[in-house]
């Protein structure tokens, strides 16, 4: 078997194993023992030289290497914060008012890339298979190949991505595209991410489809295909139910004091629509004031990014809601919004999940959410809770037995919530099961072998594309 190297923005620290660590470094991780191989990426710290990146001394964990740099100061502004997070992130979420774009950004983009190809060519050997994640790397396979670089590249985009008139408006958006040509594999969340590229090269006239899944452009033919990202379904079913005796759960629980649960967490993020979701939550004790004093909503929140001057306004505005409907509905002996900005371990977290009756899950533009499937995964079978999904999470085209919403209608997302803490445990025990054998089918380990399966072996059937679109059916107001 050819080593596998996986490349990607961050790298999960020595101590992150075990329980606290996510599913995706877990997955990969599994991946990379199995095969041998190394993990290139940012070791989250500055480097002494405001100028200069360094690589530094690699980490070595059984067959796999760890081999990390540091960035400097101006590389982490211009490639990290500017172009990746201040234009991409926006863009890539369909949000062109927030996208903040600059030149400097963008040539800092392409030269934390290079940087990132030279410190991986003095790596490489011939038969090793490349596997580059997310944004953050786009342009690293084209300048792998100006070095020579012929091995195989495979790149999984783990966000939206938009159609053709919202990516153009970046200025630099074709000399962008050409660079996905240098991949033998590029991989989306969705179908419909995976047609909206396609719409992007046929639009700028980069090359042309030679068949399903198939595009020739810049004198190469690669695969596109969806590759929807799931979790370790089994073992978070399994740590969520031992979670119960977890003692933050517990006091969790008694805090209640018998009043029904519902959850939201996520990454501090304005992709997430945390505050239309509380205007919604708001709306629904509007709506049902028998509900007042009767039900608490735990939003689990850690802040993330504040360095990106998007955010800042973003994370005021979400405290100001929270606050104003606390102010306007609490009792003496009851608060409907609980607002928490921490991580929460990640057995905590399923022992949380499992408490609640709703997972309230609504971005307004997600690549795929796994929170919604966590939330799924932890529920009690013979007592499952109900999830209110946004139609616009990657994670809608697998969930459709969830209640789907559409975010931006704040009527209808009350009337779910409304619906989700009424319903029936017969309908519950039955939209639980259809989306729980969905994921159990699709955990993240089928994830990474259905991408390998296919970079590995080009001439691979594209088997790992979902069923064909449906249209959902989304809850109504009223
Ligand atoms: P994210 O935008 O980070 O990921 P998501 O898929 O929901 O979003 O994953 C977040 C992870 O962080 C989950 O595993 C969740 O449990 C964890 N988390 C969130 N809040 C937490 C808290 N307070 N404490 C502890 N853990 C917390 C990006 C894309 C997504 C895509 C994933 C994977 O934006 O669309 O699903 O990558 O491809």
């Amino acid at each position: 078997m050819p080593r596998l190297i996986v490349v990607s923005n961050r790298v999960p620290p020595p101590a992150d194993k075990g329980a606290s660590a996510g599913g995706l470094a877990v997955a990969l991780t599994a991946a990379l023992s199995e095969r041998g191989g190394l993990w290139l990426g940012w070791s989250g710290e500055t480097a002494a030289d405001d100028e200069e990146s360094v690589r530094i001394k690699p980490r070595v964990e059984g067959n796999v290497v760890f081999s990390l740099v540091d960035l400097s100061k101006r590389d982490l502004e211009e490639y990290y914060s500017g172009f990746a997070n201040g234009a991409l992130w926006p863009l890539l979420h369909y949000r062109l008012d927030l996208v903040d774009f600059d030149r400097r950004d963008t040539s800092g983009y392409f030269r934390v890339n290079a940087f990132f190809a030279r410190t991986l060519a003095s790596q490489l050997q011939p038969d090793d298979i490349i596997w580059v994640q997310d944004y953050h790397l786009i342009p690293l396979a084209a300048e792998l190949r100006a070095m020579g670089v012929t091995n195989r590249i495979g790149f999984f985009l783990h966000i939206p991505w938009p159609p053709p008139d919202v990516f153009f408006a970046l200025p630099p958006h074709r000399r962008l595209l050409e660079t996905f040509s240098s991949y033998d594999l590029v991989g989306f969340q969705t179908d419909y991410d995976a047609e909206n590229f396609v719409s992007c090269l046929t639009r700028e006239k980069l090359g042309e489809e030679t068949g399903p899944g198939r595009f020739h452009a810049g004198g190469r033919e690669f695969r596109i295909g969806a590759f929807p990202i799931g979790i370790e379904t089994k073992a978070f079913a399994q740590v969520a139910t031992e979670a119960a005796n977890n003692a933050l759960v517990k006091r969790t629980a008694a805090s209640l004091k018998g009043r029904r649960m519902i959850i939201g967490v996520d990454r501090l993020d304005y992709s997430k629509g945390i505050d239309q979701r509380m205007l919604a939550y708001e709306r629904y004790l509007e709506n049902n004031p028998d509900a007042q004093g009767e039900i608490v909503y735990l939003q689990v929140t850690p802040k993330s990014r504040s360095e990106v001057p998007q955010y800042a306004d973003m994370q005021r505005e979400i405290a100001e809601t929270a606050g104003r409907i606390n102010g306007a509905f609490s009792d003496l002996d009851w608060v409907p919004i609980r607002y928490v900005n921490r991580t929460i371990k990640r057995t905590t977290l399923a022992g949380l999940y499992r408490l609640a009756d709703v997972g309230l899950v609504t971005p307004m533009r997600d690549g795929m959410n796994l929170v919604a499937k966590e939330f799924v995964a932890a529920q009690d079978p013979e007592d499952p809770g109900v999830l209110v999904l946004s139609r616009f999470a990657g994670a809608a085209r697998e969930l459709e037995a969830a209640l789907l919403v559409n975010p931006y209608d704040l009527d209808s997302t009350a009337a779910a919530i409304a619906r989700a803490v009424s319903m029936p445990l017969e309908e519950r025990i039955s939209r639980w099961q259809t989306m729980f054998a969905q994921l159990a089918g699709n955990d993240v380990n089928r994830w990474c072998e259905d991408f390998l399966a296919i970079l590995e072996k080009p001439t691979e059937p594209p088997d790992a594309v979902p069923p064909k679109a449906r249209q959902p059916e989304l809850v109504k107001a009223g």
